[in-house]
């Protein structure tokens, strides 16, 4: 198949209790392999695979909802999973660091503009720390499966996604239930900030 569900680079249980076991499993196993089924559903014969994911999305309006909502939702999981780890929490370093304290005033006031973009966004959707077209960090939400990598997403919000939260009910409903803030405030303690960094080095470059 051209698209494939990658392997956790940790165990279902590495990120409890911040994120459960079965959360984990289900978001996984039954979630994301259905998007990553239903976007070869939809790109089947059109000679699209992983390799053209970024283009495919930066295109997206040419190739209607069934691949904007499963290519989306492929590449955010994707990206979400690559972005936690049972070794992550405290704070970023380096250049990302760096960044962050040039465009957010620092990391407080970050996390507490990516906090709010997530607790405040209406339904199911991500919140995004992205790179914009100078290499500026900024943070926005998007609806359903949709990103920044989209030209269906607002020309203020377009940009390369660095690190991702998935708010979808899915996400967090049975260890948090309705209390999305307490899963945002837990998903801090599981961030690998190596990982983000290296997504930052990768738009720099
Ligand atoms: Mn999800």
């Amino acid at each position: 198949m051209a698209f494939e569900l990658p392997k956790l680079p940790y165990t279902y249980r590495a990120l409890a209790p911040h994120i459960d076991v079965q959360t984990m499993e289900l978001h996984h196993d039954k979630h994301h392999r259905a998007y990553v089924n239903n976007l070869n559903k939809a790109t089947a014969s059109t000679g699209l695979d992983d390799r053209s994911m970024t283009s495919m999305l930066e295109s997206v309006s040419q190739y209607g909802p069934a691949v904007r909502n499963n290519g989306g939702g492929h590449y955010n999981h994707s990206l979400f999973w690559s972005v936690l780890s049972p070794e992550g929490g405290g704070v970023p370093a380096g250049k990302l660091a760096d960044a962050i304290h040039e465009c957010f005033g620092g990391f407080d006031a970050f996390k507490e503009a990516f906090s709010a973009s997530a607790a405040t966004h209406f339904g199911s959707g991500w919140a995004w720390l992205y790179a914009n077209e100078r290499g500026e960090l900024a943070v926005c939400a998007t609806p359903n499966q949709d990103n920044p990598l989209m030209d269906v997403a607002p020309a203020e919000h377009r940009g390369t996604p660095l690190l991702g939260l998935d708010v979808w009910e899915h996400a967090y409903y049975l260890r948090y239930q309705n209390r999305r803030a307490e899963y945002i405030a837990a998903f801090w303690h599981v961030v690998d900030w190596r990982a983000v960094a290296q997504r930052l080095q990768q738009v720099l470059r």
